[in-house]
């Protein structure tokens, strides 16, 4: 028997868990964007609602950050009729394929994942069901779509190694090749952009310190201002990749730069070297205002129609089951759920 081709197919989602940050601006939204553009692959992407609430999330906040984040995704340039774009819980089979992946993970490997250690910290008991489970769902949300491609940040790769692990262990207890063995696309300068305020920390959108983050929905004063203020080290800027090797905030400012400026880190070395921070910060200032300032007040505009945002997430939820209702159906099937 022949392996299957799969359709060459793209998903990834973002949480509603907050504001959109430049984090996931530049590690996750600009790539999707990229790889609609290139009209390679179908491209399906999620505001990831049920993740969202594996930690709390006030009711009213996750409507609106839900239909902001739809018009994060919009202003960034996703286009909702060359891509699907919808909201998690509106397309049931997620769920449904995340409690049968539920049954093929195990506990061993869910306890192994970083995140859940991070985020659970030192009191796991308390923490939810569903945060242990979080990986499980997220290759569900993956597979549903034998999605064949999926851009992430680098804080992503683990989880998308277990989907790939459960994708093997389902195809080896079933005797079938049903679920394809996803690639992740972890690319570019700026796969892990870094809090301002600490170099060791991931830039987060529930950082309790706003000044550790840019939001998509700061104005040109708040980004000039929060990159003026951005921890640095004394030193001018080497004219090497390898010279920024043990100073990690200086390393985020410029893998930050060469990504808003669509260059390399190389090439942006050879631009900056020897500059002082008192000349880098202002010119990095200015690019960042130019790229997200007009995402900002785009994502304003849109945010005045809300009816129009849940208009496009309810056509997308609907193109969005054209693909899973089957997936979900003959997956049942080779499960043995009697119909
Ligand atoms: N700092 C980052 N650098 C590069 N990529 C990042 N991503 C997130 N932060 C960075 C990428 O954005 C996508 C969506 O992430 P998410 O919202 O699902 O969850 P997250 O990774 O947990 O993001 P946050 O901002 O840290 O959210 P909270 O604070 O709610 O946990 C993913 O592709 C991620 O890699």
């Amino acid at each position: 028997m022949s392996a299957p081709s799969f359709t060459p197919r793209v998903f990834s989602g973002i949480q509603p868990s907050g504001g959109l940050t430049l984090g996931n601006y530049l590690g996750a939204l600009k790539r999707f964007v990229d790889m609609q553009d290139q009209g390679t692959h179908e491209t399906v992407y999620c505001m990831v609602d049920l993740h969202a609430i594996t930690t709390w999330q006030d009711p009213e906040d996750l409507r609106r950050n839900t239909r902001e984040l739809c018009a994060g995704f919009i202003a960034s340039g996703i286009d909702p009729e060359r891509s699907i774009l919808f909201n998690q819980s509106q397309v049931p089979e997620h769920a449904q394929l995340g409690w049968i992946f539920n049954c093929v993970a195990r506990m061993g490997w869910m306890g192994r994942m970083t995140q859940w250690k991070d985020k659970a910290g030192k009191n796991a008991e308390n923490a939810s069901l569903g945060l242990f489970g979080y990986p499980a769902l997220m290759a569900a949300d993956i597979l549903i779509y034998h999605a064949t491609h999926v851009p992430v940040g680098e804080d992503q790769k683990q989880h998308l190694e277990l989907t790939r692990d459960i994708a093997a262990k389902f195809n080896h207890d079933y005797k079938t090749d049903f679920f394809p063995i996803t690639e992740p696309v972890i690319e570019g300068a700026a796969t892990r952009v870094m809090s301002l305020r600490d170099g060791s920390k991931k830039m987060s959108k529930s950082d309790p310190s706003d000044a550790s983050r840019i939001n998509m929905t700061d104005d040109a004063d708040a980004i000039a201002k929060k990159i003026r203020k951005a921890k640095t080290d004394p030193e001018p800027l080497p004219d090497s990749v390898e010279g920024l090797g043990d100073r990690p905030e200086a390393r985020n400012l410029v893998n930050i730069y060469a990504a808003l400026t669509d260059q390399t880190v190389e090439q942006v070395m050879t631009e900056v070297a020897g500059q002082q921070f008192g000349q880098f910060k202002p010119r990095l200032a200015e690019v960042a205002v130019a790229k997200l300032a007009p995402i900002g007040s785009e994502m304003a505009r849109l945010m005045n129609d809300p009816a129009e945002i849940d208009r496009i997430l309810a056509r997308g939820s609907e193109r969005a089951r054209e693909i899973t209702a089957p997936i979900l159906a003959r997956t049942y099937e080779i499960v043995g759920m009697v119909k």
